[in-house]
């Protein structure tokens, strides 16, 4: 008779590149498996709730398709022919070549490229460890926060908001280019908590009437990248009803006055025109805003991944601002609070070994990177050579075409460390099986609230599986990389980083599983000063100067707009390309992650395009048809919906499917471009002018 497993319940954090990062609670079955996964009630932003795809986190972790030992390439580049390797195989070879390609080419012929496949501190990071001890290239992180980053410093000088759980509080909560119903449920539980318990309204801006909007008391569809225009008419509106705050704007803001004057002619006729809303769209939400003084401005990416995305995101952010929002509990804005941890990471990144002057490659330009393009090299010599840990830019990089092209060169040796075989895995001539997140220890911070917690290791790892922080201190070894960080054990690095942050010890943290450490009120508020020099609110930013990291100017940087906005450098649609292609997350994938489980793979079906009726209509096209959608970049295949809740003119692929999921082999990034947002860069996703005809 089989006897029951003891079911053990314990604590552990989600690890995707989620805002939310849930803390989670475990049932541990045995030393080996997990069964349901929950959200922590303790934890006041997770507050019990967590999405569905994480909740049957067991598909993922026992899946059957885990990379279980290392591989070595047998075939051609692509081919999918590996055969087992031991780890001191594989990591000897990826030393010898690593070491011959240093000597020929110099160390910058290396590129180590990571991402956020993980969140943990020490497995995310600990790669740059390797790469600052080597001189090897450095990345310039673009493919996620930068528009919307820099955007959201130009007006506050500071990466930090309103106490997220304020949202609560609120008495209308703005839920502006996120789709929280994917991609960060928690904001939707706060949100309806005010609603229920003070008669809040939510309202939701996107290009489509996506789940969130559905949920909403006023739900806004505008044309994509058209929100500075909406934004400018919401202010419009306030000063010329006498909504905005005079007294807030004289004590903490820059340049009211010429706010004002600038804004005189850009009435709701002027944004309605722009944006597709209704003048009486623009003038309830206005009136909602501007009547409603503990109003939450929760202010997502997906708005920014437009080529004026920073502009934009810094215009939606200026409206609490001459509302003096700010000064209510339950009003202001938060994007991020990536800004409060300041962690001291010279340990996890061995930044005491950065070297100045290394080049820095721009990760969304992987694509011209790999294929030789010399501003993408920075007139360098070519990379030979990548290292890869928690990223999979063979289905999530802009311009596939050049991705794909590039992966596939004899001459560039790959070395892929991953769960699972991804895209970028079948590319790979060494693929290094890696553990999950219940299978090594590490530390988290949310990035959506305000807490710092402890994951740690709860099972055995299956088969061969190495965490990243044992491969690259493997690696380091067999390189000649010096750090002592390579010595220690992940708990002693953090132990460390808690120290010198500031932020207590390991084991104070092990005892409580996380650290709330939201800032008073007054920070979290700016009352006491915006985080620029002047203490002001910048609407009038000093765009060269905003600090978010970057490395240069680029893209038409001079031509920023001196106050908010409508910026026209969007792809705007033309005769050719008569539609305008966003790829808004799917509900059950998290970036690629997640399209291996069959759970999230039922959900979401098949890869399709949603198109408006009246579209669909005058293409000929009916809901189940092949279609083509293409521009310059190329071509995609996907299966016609047909959705009302859009713009016309305005097309919507929830993604990300592999590339391998469409006819072809060829994914939706197929279509996106790599060239630099302005001022600092990034990656502009929903930003895309394509073609359209039935297949
Ligand atoms: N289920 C799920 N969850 C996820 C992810 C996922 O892929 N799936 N990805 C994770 C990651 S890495 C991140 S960074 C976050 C991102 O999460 P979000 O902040 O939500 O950002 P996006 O997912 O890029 O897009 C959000 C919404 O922006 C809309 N949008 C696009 N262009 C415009 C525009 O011009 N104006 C307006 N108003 N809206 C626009 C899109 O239609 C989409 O509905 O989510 C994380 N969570
Ligand atoms: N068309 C389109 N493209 C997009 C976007 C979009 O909205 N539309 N969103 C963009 C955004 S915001 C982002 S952030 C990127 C993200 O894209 P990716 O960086 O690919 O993100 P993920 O899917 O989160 O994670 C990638 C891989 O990390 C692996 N991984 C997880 N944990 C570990 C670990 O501990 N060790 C190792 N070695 N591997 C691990 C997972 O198995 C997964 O295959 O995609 C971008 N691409
Ligand atoms: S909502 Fe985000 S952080 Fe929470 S469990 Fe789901 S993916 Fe993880
Ligand atoms: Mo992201």
């Amino acid at each position: 008779m089989n006897q029951m497993p003891r079911v053990e319940i314990r604590p552990s954090v989600c690890p995707h590149d989620c805002p939310s990062a849930c803390s989670l609670e475990v049932e541990v079955l045995d030393g080996r498996s997990i069964g349901r996964v929950r959200g922590s009630k303790r934890q006041s932003y997770t507050d019990g709730v967590i999405c569905a795809k994480v909740a049957r986190y067991a598909e993922r972790i026992h899946h059957p398709d885990r990379l279980l030992h290392p591989l070595k390439r047998v075939g051609p580049k692509g081919a999918g022919q590996f055969e087992r390797i031991s780890w001191d195989e594989a990591l000897d070879e990826i030393a010898r070549r690593f070491l011959a390609i240093e000597t020929e080419h110099g160390s910058e012929a290396i590129w180590p490229y990571y991402y956020a496949g993980t969140m943990g501190l020490v497995m995310r990071d600990g790669i740059n460890r390797l790469r600052h001890a080597k001189r090897y290239s450095g990345q310039y992180s673009t493919i996620c926060t930068t528009t919307a980053w820099t955007g959201f410093i130009a007006g506050t000088g500071r990466l930090a908001g309103v106490d997220p759980r304020e949202m609560a509080k609120s008495d209308c909560v703005v839920i502006w280019g996120t789709n929280a119903v994917h991609t960060q449920v928690n904001v939707m539980n706060h949100a309806i908590k005010a609603r229920k318990e003070r008669g809040a309204k939510i309202v939701a801006i996107d290009i489509y009437r996506n789940a969130t909007l559905q949920q909403a008391d006023l739900a806004l569809v505008l044309k994509p990248g058209t929100d500075a225009a909406l934004a400018c008419a919401v202010m419009h509106v306030l000063f010329r009803d006498g909504h905005a705050d005079r007294d807030y704007l004289a004590a903490h803001t820059d340049y009211p006055d010429e706010l004002e004057a600038h804004l005189a002619t850009r009435t709701p006729e002027w944004a309605a025109a722009i944006t597709g809303l209704s003048v009486a769209e623009i003038e309830e939400f206005a009136t909602l805003v501007g009547t409603r003084k503990r109003s939450f401005f929760r202010l997502g990416y997906g708005f920014a991944r437009q080529r004026n995305g920073a502009v934009s995101m810094h215009a939606a952010l200026s409206v609490p601002a001459v509302t003096g929002a700010w000064q209510y509990e339950g009003g202001g804005a938060f994007h991020s609070n990536s800004g409060i941890y300041r962690w001291r990471k010279s340990l996890i990144e061995g930044l005491d070994t950065m070297e100045r002057g290394v080049r820095q490659l721009d990760q969304s330009q992987i694509g011209r990177v790999l294929t030789g393009d010399a501003p993408a090299l920075r007139d360098g010599g070519p990379v030979k050579a990548l290292f890869i840990q928690n990223t999979n830019p063979v289905s999530v990089a802009p311009e596939q075409e050049l991705v794909k092209q590039g992966f596939a060169r004899e001459d560039l040796f790959t070395v892929v460390h991953e769960q699972f075989m991804t895209e970028t895995a079948a590319m790979a001539d060494i693929v290094l099986p890696a553990t999950q997140f219940m299978e090594h220890d590490d530390l988290y911070q949310g990035g959506g609230h305000q807490h710092i917690m402890w994951g740690g290791k709860l099972i055995e790892p299956p088969g061969e599986c190495r965490s990243n922080h044992e491969v690259v201190s493997a690696l380091a070894q067999r390189l000649g990389a010096e750090h002592r960080g390579f010595a220690m054990t992940p708990r002693e690095i953090v132990d460390w980083t808690l120290r010198e942050s500031g932020r207590g010890t390991l084991d104070e943290l092990i005892a409580n599983d996380f650290l709330d450490v939201q800032p008073d009120f007054e920070t979290a508020h700016y009352l006491k000063g915006f985080g620029h020099r002047d203490g002001k609110f910048h609407f009038k930013p000093d765009w060269p100067k905003v600090p978010n990291a970057n490395d240069g100017l680029v893209g038409p940087y001079d031509r920023l707009p001196a106050l908010p906005d409508q910026w026209d450098v969007i792809e705007l649609a033309d005769d050719e390309h008569p539609f305008r292609l966003a790829t808004s997350p799917a509900r059950s994938f998290l970036n690629s992650t997640f399209n291996e489980t069959p759970g999230s793979l039922k959900k979401e079906g098949q890869p399709t395009l949603m198109l408006h009726p009246d579209d669909a209509a005058g293409l000929g096209i009916a809901a189940g048809d092949e279609v083509v959608v293409g521009n310059r970049r190329g071509t995609v295949h996907l299966t016609a919906a047909i959705f009302a809740g859009l713009v016309r003119g305005v097309v919507i692929a929830e993604s990300i499917w592999p590339n391998a999921a469409h006819k072809h082999g060829r994914g939706i990034n197929t279509l996106t471009g790599a060239d630099s947002p302005a001022p600092f860069g990034g990656a502009a996703f929903h930003d895309n002018k394509v073609w359209i005809r039935k297949a």
